[in-house]
């Protein structure tokens, strides 16, 4: 089998997607999401204007060789736009190959270890009373796990929280809006509403926290230890990572457990996180780490130090990146948990699909390959539209993390 074309498709319905179709010789096409939010274009420009060109004629059975020939090939290594062109291409390949085959992918990467995947939802309210509801609401929905984002009293707008009450999107269309920050605030208000969380649900739902980068080492300690009693599942990116050894003051302290990684895009962004056991669950995710055939190995890799999966599953993944996860959190051992956020309508019509919600599990679907398609008469009705994620300052004007 050869490849005979790679075509990249950009689409908006609702959000941009950025979806890689290659074509084979034997009528048989494959899809990988290539979508990096906010720098769209340039993961599509350098898909056609540098990768395409040298992958027609290729055989798409060789997902290693290949896989290697652009990552090693570019001489210049890694970073979010070159590995999410990888991504998609090692998706679109892995989908030829099951289709090739006539199996789903997972029974590519070992078979099922389990029948689907658990996932968490994402609740938030402007204050803790409508968090509490939010997260109630999602819970009589079939949800076993939940992460809570809520308003912090005395800040405009706060991350995860919809102004409108919206359901939460992270891209706005536009030049990139500003928000502001108070860590003190911040500080104050979230033990607050797990301890509400606690008292009005229970202890049984599990119970998740996004931090988004925001707080320094010892201020994440803190906060871990003060959520301690109410059981966490995790505590999400409690601080930019880019300094790895930093997490080893937040592990001194406290034992809620820790989750990083939405934004490596290889794993040697996260050798030492995870060698050294100072997180708990990785969330790099196919799209933009470098497809499945990267994720497989960080997966075994993670699994020989006690770290499990928790792969990112925001709505700026397109349904071809959530397949993908799905496939590979239903084939490996260390599965822990996947994100979902449910995608609008429009992008559900666009991007049909195998795979499934039911009682708080998701399943990827029997269908050879991935399971998805996309409509690309439909596709076209919704083109690129400019949008960022928001900036973040500190309420004296700083430049902070988002
Ligand atoms: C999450 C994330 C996202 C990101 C978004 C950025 O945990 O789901 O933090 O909401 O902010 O994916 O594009
Ligand atoms: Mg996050």
């Amino acid at each position: 089998m050869k490849i005979t074309s790679a075509k990249v498709i950009v689409c908006s319905p609702g959000r941009n997607f950025v979806t890689l179709k290659i074509e084979t010789d034997e009528g048989i096409y494959g899809l990988g999401d290539a979508t990096l939010n906010g720098r769209e274009l340039s993961v599509a420009s350098y898909l056609q204007d540098h990768l395409i060109p040298s992958l027609i004629g290729r055989d798409p059975f060789q997902t290693e060789d290949i896989w290697h020939y652009f990552y090693r090939g570019a001489y210049w290594r890694r970073g979010p736009v070159t590995m999410t062109a990888i991504a998609a291409i090692d998706m679109a390949l892995w989908d030829i190959k099951g289709k090739a085959l006539k199996v789903p992918v997972y029974n590519l990467l070992g078979g099922k270890s389990r029948e689907g995947a658990v996932v968490y939802a994402h609740a938030n309210g402007v204050d803790i009373e409508q968090t509490i509801d939010e997260v109630a609401r999602y819970k009589d929905l079939g949800y076993l796990a939940i992460r809570a984002q809520s308003g912090i009293p005395g800040l405009k707008s706060t991350y995860g929280v919809p102004k409108d009450n919206k359901p939460y999107e992270p891209a706005e269309r536009g030049l990139p809006s500003e928000s502001l920050w108070s860590t003190e605030k911040y500080l104050r208000h979230v033990p607050k509403l797990f301890d509400a969380l606690r008292t009005r649900l229970g202890e049984e739902l599990h119970l998740l926290h996004d931090v988004h980068h925001r707080l320094t080492p010892i201020q994440a300690a803190r906060l871990g230890k003060e959520l301690e009693p109410h059981h966490l599942f995790w505590m999400e990116d409690p601080v930019a990572a880019e300094l790895q050894d930093g997490f080893r003051l937040i592990r001194q302290h406290t034992t809620t457990p820790i989750a990083v990684g939405e934004v490596f895009n290889s794993i040697y962004d996260a050798e030492q996180l995870i060698r050294e056991q100072l997180i708990d669950y990785i969330r790099m995710t196919v799209v933009h780490a470098g497809g499945i055939t990267a994720m497989k190995k960080a997966a075994d890799f993670a699994a020989l130090y006690h770290v499990q999966t928790g792969s990112h599953g925001a709505t700026d993944l397109s349904p071809v990146a959530m397949a993908a996860a799905l496939h590979l959190d239903v084939a490996i051992n260390n599965f822990g948990i996947q994100e979902h956020m449910a995608h609008n309508a429009e992008t559900e019509e666009t991007f049909p699909h195998a795979y499934s919600f039911s009682e708080g599990m998701m399943y990827p679907g029997d269908t050879p390959g991935l399971g998805v398609e996309i409509d690309e008469k439909l596709a076209e009705r919704f083109p690129y539209q400019r949008a960022y994620l928001p900036v973040n300052r500190k309420e004296d004007g700083t430049l902070f993390h988002w």
